[in-house]
C-alpha cells in the first residue's frame, strides 16, 4: 500500500484505477475492504481519519500480478475538520481528480439510510465538470428495511438523473457482484 498527499507523490499512473470518493463515513473503506474480501483498508468510527490518498494493488486471486489500483481518497464535509479538508481538497485531491490519466472510474459513495447532502451534490457536480466517468454507490443499504430502500434510491435517481445507482451494503454484500462487474467493464474500456 502506498500513501500519498501530494501529486508530486502520487505513484507513476500505470495499471487503471478506481477512486473511492465521499463524505468521511460514508463507508469507503468498508466498500473497499468488503470487495476485496480483507481488511485493507482502514475504517473508522472517527470521521476524518484518511487524510491521504492510500492506493491498493489489486490482484485477482491466482495471478502474480496486480491488475488494477483501488485509490481510497480522503473524506471531507465534516464540519470538525473542513478547514483541513479543504486545503487538501484543493491540494490534492483536486488535481488527482483533474490529472490522473489512468483513472478509469469514479465511486461516489452516498448513505442510502439518509437524504441526500449538500456534499453528495459538490462532489457529483465536481465529478460531471471535470468529465469523469462515475458512478453512485449507495451504500449502507442494510440499514433502510426492503420497502424504504426503493423510494430512497428514487430520491438518488431524481436528483441526479444522469447516474448510475448501485445500491451496496458493505455489512450484507449486497451489490458486491454488481460493482465488481462495472469495475471490470470499465477498466477492459479504460
Ligand atoms: N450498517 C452499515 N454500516 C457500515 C457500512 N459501511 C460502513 N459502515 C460503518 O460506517 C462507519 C464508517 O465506515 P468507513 O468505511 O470507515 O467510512 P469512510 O470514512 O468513508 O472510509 C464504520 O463504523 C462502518 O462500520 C454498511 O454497509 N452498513
Ligand atoms: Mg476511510
Amino acid at each position: 500500500m502506498l500513501s500519498a498527499s501530494a501529486p508530486s507523490h502520487f505513484p507513476p499512473p500505470g495499471l487503471p484505477e478506481v477512486a473511492f470518493l465521499g463524505r468521511s463515513n460514508v463507508g469507503k473503506s468498508s466498500v473497499i475492504n468488503s470487495l476485496v474480501g480483507a481488511k485493507i483498508a482502514k475504517t473508522s468510527n472517527t470521521p476524518g481519519r484518511t487524510q491521504a490518498i492510500n492506493f491498493f494493488e489489486i490482484r485477482w486471486p491466482g495471478k502474480p500480478e496486480a491488475e488494477l489500483i483501488f485509490a481510497d481518497l480522503p473524506g471531507y464535509g465534516y464540519a470538525k475538520i473542513s478547514r483541513e479538508v479543504s486545503s487538501q481538497w484543493a491540494g490534492f485531491i483536486d488535481p488527482y481528480l483533474h490529472q490522473r490519466s489512468t483513472l478509469a472510474l469514479c465511486l461516489a459513495l452516498v448513505d442510502i439510510s439518509i437524504p441526500p447532502q449538500a456534499s453528495d451534490r459538490q462532489l457529483l457536480e465536481f465529478l460531471v465538470k471535470a468529465q469523469r466517468k462515475f458512478l453512485i454507490v449507495a451504500t449502507k443499504s442494510d440499514r433502510v428495511s426492503g420497502n424504504q430502500l426503493r423510494p430512497a434510491l428514487k430520491k438518488y435517481a431524481e436528483e441526479f438523473p444522469q447516474a448510475q445507482i448501485v445500491a451496496y451494503s458493505a455489512r450484507s454484500g449486497v451489490g458486491r457482484d454488481e460493482l465488481w462487474k462495472e469495475i471490470r467493464q470499465a477498466i477492459v474500456s479504460a
